[in-house]
């Protein structure tokens, strides 16, 4: 018998959110020569005001749990299969919410559901999610939430990067077959006040 293959494919969105201030360049040059001294000193200003990206890229953006019996559970938080993967590659910290474009099991379990969750992962030489993250195994939605996976991942390169652990059970009822959701994750500027 051919067993069922369950395989996710991942759309990531590049986050196009790109605020500029104002940047203002300004150079303040003073001279003072003294006619009774040999020498003399000046000072010079430079000023820059640096525009804010809000970037995330998928390091990893394929989870494919082969095949799972019915009424049985496998999840990423063991590395088999690995988990999503993201990096902040922009120049603010971010929040990550995500979204599904269909349930996994369509029919016969619609999402939002136990049957197909995710949850903050940890990456241990980079960023460790929070107990609260951690411990929070999230329906997946269909539709755009405030549901947060990350909050506050930061853009300082040792602790950018962080997993979305996926957790999948299958319906006693589900027929057989590969069965496939795209996620859609969201990077969402949280600098506050200095990117308004
Ligand atoms: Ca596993
Ligand atoms: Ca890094």
């Amino acid at each position: 018998m051919k067993l069922p293959n369950f395989e996710f494919n991942i759309n990531y969105e590049l986050l196009a959110v790109v605020l500029v201030s104002a940047v203002t360049f300004a150079s303040i040059f003073n001279a003072v020569i003294l006619n009774t001294s040999p020498a003399g000193f000046a000072t010079g200003t430079v000023y820059v005001n640096v525009s804010c990206t809000t970037s995330i890229i998928m390091l990893n953006n394929n989870v494919s749990f082969g095949t799972i019996d019915r009424d049985t559970s496998n999840d990423t938080t063991d590395n088999i299969p690995l988990p999503f993967r993201i990096r902040n590659d922009g120049n603010v910290a971010v929040n990550i919410t995500l979204t599904a474009n269909s349930s996994l099991f369509s029919n016969e379990a619609p999402s939002p559901n136990i049957y197909f969750q995710a949850a903050c992962g940890n990456v241990t030489e980079e960023r460790n999610c929070s107990t609260a993250e951690t411990n929070a195994w999230s329906n997946i939605p269909l539709t755009p939430t405030t549901i947060l996976k990350v909050v506050n991942l930061s853009f300082t390169n040792t602790v950018d990067e962080i997993e979305i652990d996926i957790n999948v059970t299958v319906p006693n009822n589900v027929s057989a077959g590969g069965k496939s959701a795209t996620l859609t994750f969201t990077g969402i500027d949280n600098s506050g006040t200095i990117c308004p």
